[in-house]
């Protein structure tokens, strides 16, 4: 990653909202079913995709707002529709390193939805559609999941020092995943944890 520049003037960033690309941007992500090989529970298709060209799951684009007295930070990320196996295209998910760090979260685009789940285990879903803004406390880790036909696309405003902590994720995943049933998202008890019902 680039380093943070300070900027202590008002700025503003264009957001095309059909297609998640906004400038400025300083960084642009892009995740591959080999990125997230872990986190789906159809370890075959997993490998049957990655053989097949390896497609990107989600892009993430991301900027910075440093001033000398402040930061935050706007990420807007972009999941692509598909499934592996049953199990649709989501993010992999994450908790903040600073765990009084809050993130609001801004549907603009597509279908799907939000899931939370906090260290204590209290697992909370919102359902997405365009226009749905969620605000995730801290201490909750956070998941998209894409359950549409087409791109799902939201912005997420956080502050820079909130740092990312997948390790929890990658162990043991969220409560519940969301696989297609007869056409429709359902979720099911996450197979990587026996006793979460
Ligand atoms: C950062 C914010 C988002 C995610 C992005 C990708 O706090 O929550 O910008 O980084 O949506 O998700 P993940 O789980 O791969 O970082
Ligand atoms: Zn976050």
């Amino acid at each position: 990653m680039k380093p943070v520049e300070i900027n202590d003037l008002p700025t503003s960033v264009w957001l095309d909202i059909n297609t998640g690309v906004f400038e400025p941007c300083v960084e642009i992500s892009r995740r591959k079913v080999s990125d997230l090989a872990m986190m789906f529970a159809d370890q075959e298709a997993v490998q049957q995709l990655i053989a097949q060209g390896d497609p990107v799951v989600y892009d993430i684009r991301y900027h910075p707002f440093q001033t000398s007295t402040s930061d935050m930070a706007l990420g807007v990320s972009t999941i692509y529709p598909g499934k592996v196996g049953d199990e649709y295209h989501m993010t992999k998910g994450h908790f903040h390193v600073r765990m009084d760090q809050p993130e609001i979260y801004f549907c603009v685009r597509g279908t799907g939805f939000l899931l939370m789940e906090s260290k204590e285990g209290d697992f909370q879903v919102a359902e997405w559609r365009p226009g749905t803004i969620t605000h995730i406390p801290p201490q909750y880790a956070h998941r998209v999941v894409n359950t549409g036909p087409e791109p799902l696309i939201w912005v997420a405003s956080y502050h820079l020092a909130a740092g990312h902590d997948y390790e929890p994720i990658i162990a043991r995943g969220f409560a519940k995943i969301v696989v297609e049933k007869d056409g429709q998202p359902v979720f099911l008890p996450n197979p990587r944890r026996p006793n979460s019902g």
